[in-house]
Order: structure tokens, then sequence, then C-alpha cells
């Protein structure tokens, strides 16, 4: 690991959302994901459920050096979901155990704009762990609402206009530029790439039992997280004469950054039902921003922040903690998306 080019990094999840059943039968089996210890405020949104008994693990906080003053904290383990309904935002903060995360908001913001403008926006507590935050009316779009405590802590969440999406850094996140037939799967080189946009694979730096990186994409709407396409992690490096050796590609994607802004990562994760257990990893400029532990319940969504350092920013994906190499099914991943949300 790069410590240079470590971010200053804090995870973390929680957020569940997604599939129903009917979408992830098959290879990729299904499993509802149960309501939680936060009913009253989740079971409104009716696909968005917390589980209370999730697999996943505790966030890993890397902190390399300290922010400057007027630099936005990331919380370590907390998670902001907001929904906008009419003049307000109707925001809840979970833990990385899925359950209410106590945080004392004393300012709250509306980012949008380009660039991206914080301005503060009146509040009021709604619940435990959870507020109604005003949205001006002038505010069209997409934009994140953010919480800030009195440390100058900063939880926060976008608000996806499905119209207008100007803010997500990350080309092809649905990997729905790969040509693959419905009901089947191929692999696709960088060494095959012609267009470099978009995402690349690489070989893992040590442990690797092959010398072909692969991108394994999968395409299936109904089993897709979104679209029609998604990735395979684990089952697409190759020695060079052709034999499968089952060891994972790292995939990555470049993208530009502004040093100083946080950014908010969001991907759609799953683990195919033949295995009993798997972890997928998300990482930035080599540092593990995302560790998670997976079974097989279906599409999840994790979420997670960091500070840009360099204009150009590396975001990886890998199956972690593969033990054996002859397995063929492992953790898929989709719905890849980092948004800007500026300097405070
Ligand atoms: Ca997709």
């Amino acid at each position: 690991m790069k410590m240079k080019n470590m971010f200053f990094v804090i995870a973390l999840l929680v957020h569940l959302s997604s599939c129903s059943e009917n979408k992830m039968e098959g290879e990729i089996k299904g499993g509802a994901i149960k309501g939680g210890a936060i009913e009253g405020q989740v079971e409104a949104s009716a696909d968005k459920n917390i589980a209370n008994d999730t697999e996943i693990e505790p966030p890993h906080s890397l902190v390399e050096t300290p922010p400057t003053a007027s630099m936005p904290v990331p919380v370590a383990g907390a998670f902001l979901t907001c929904t906008k309904v009419e003049a307000q935002s109707d925001c809840y903060a979970t833990g990385s155990n899925g359950k209410p995360y106590f945080f004392v908001p004393k300012n709250a913001f509306i980012i949008a704009g380009s660039p991206l403008q914080w301005s503060k926006t009146p509040f009021i507590v709604a619940g435990d762990s959870s507020w109604k935050v005003e949205v001006p009316q002038n505010t069209t779009g997409s934009f994140a609402v953010a919480l800030e405590n009195d440390k100058g802590e900063v939880i926060s969440d976008w608000i996806i206009d499905e119209s207008a999406k100007p803010v997500n850094t990350i080309t092809d996140g649905g990997f729905e530029s790969y040509n693959v037939a419905v009901g089947t799967f191929a692999f696709f080189s960088q060494n095959d790439k012609v267009d470099q946009t978009g995402w690349n694979s690489k070989i893992p730096a040590s442990g690797a039992t092959c010398d072909r990186d692969q991108i394994e994409v999968h395409s299936d709407p109904n089993k897709a997280s979104e679209g029609s396409n998604w990735v395979q992690l684990n089952s697409s490096c190759l020695i060079s004469i052709g034999v499968p050796s089952g060891n994972n590609t790292i995939i990555y994607q470049r993208f530009p950054t502004v040093p100083g802004h946080l950014y908010e990562l969001k991907f759609a994760t799953a683990l195919n039902a033949q295995v009993p257990s798997s972890t997928i990893g998300a990482l930035v400029n080599d540092a593990i921003l995302v560790q998670a532990e997976l079974t097989p319940t279906g599409w999840t969504t994790l979420k997670a922040l960091f500070i840009a350092k360099n204009e150009t920013t590396e975001i990886q994906f890998q199956e972690l903690k593969l033990t054996t190499n002859s397995r063929l099914h492992g953790v898929v991943l989709d719905d890849v998306a980092i948004y800007d949300l500026g300097a405070k």
C-alpha cells in the first residue's frame, strides 16, 4: 500500500437497499433484507429497509494526516440517508451496525450549484437520529444534504435528480458499455480495450498466481442491480495460456478530483449464493475505504466518504480474503457512483 498516496479516508456504511428477491434469482441468489432497528424511519421507504443482523464489518478509519480546520471531516462509521419530501429533506443517520447513529448536528447545509456551494439551511430534530432539513425553493437538480456537529464532523448524502446527474465523476458505473449477450458473461482484458476511459483492470500486486487481468461482465436485466450488466470480481484473472486460475482481478477507474473536496462513494454489491461468505474491498489510491463482509442476501448498497488529495484519484474494487483459487463464483458489483461534495 502506497502510504504517500494514501488518502485521509474514513468509512462508512450501513445503508442496505435494493433489489426485490426476484431480481436476484439464479446465480446470484436473492434474499430479503430484513427491516431492523430503526423501523419507524426506514419502513416508510419500502426499498430501504435496514438490517440489524448484517454481517458487514465495522468501518475502517484510516487517518494519515489531520485535516485542516476548513476541511469537512467525514464521520467514521456514520451513514446519512436523505430523501426529498416537498420543501424539505427527511434524513436519518445509521451506524455500521444498521442501528441509529448518535449525532448532534449544529449546522445543516444544502450543497448544490456549479461550482458547489455549501449553504446553511434550517433543520429540526424529527426523532432519534433523524432530522428534517429545509430545502430552499430555488434548489434544482441533484444536491446534497450535510449535517455538521460542533467538532466540524460531517455526515452527508446526495439526493439525485434522475434527469440531471452532473456530479457523478465515474464513467459507466453500471458497466452497461460492455457488449454482453443477455444471460451470458464475457471477459474483457485491458489489453483488448481501445477506449481507455472508464474501467480498467490489473492483477493484485502480491499473491496473484496469474498474469492476465480481465474484467468479467455478466448480463441479465432481471439480476442486475442497475441496467443489465454487472461485474463479478473473483474469477477473471488468468495465466497466459488461458487456464482459469480463479484468482481475483482488481478493477479500477481513475477520475479527476479537486484536492480538498469531499467525495461520496456509492456502489451496489452482492455475493453469489454458491459462496457462504466473502469480502468486498473498495480502495481509494490503494488505501482501503470500504471493507465489507458479504453473505448471499441480495444486492446491498454501501456508501462511504473520502477527501481527495490529488487532481486524479483511483478507485479500486476487489474481492478480499479469497481463500481458494478454484472458485467460479464470488462478489459482484454494479451501480458505482462517486459524487463531489465540494469543500465547505
Ligand atoms: Ca449495471
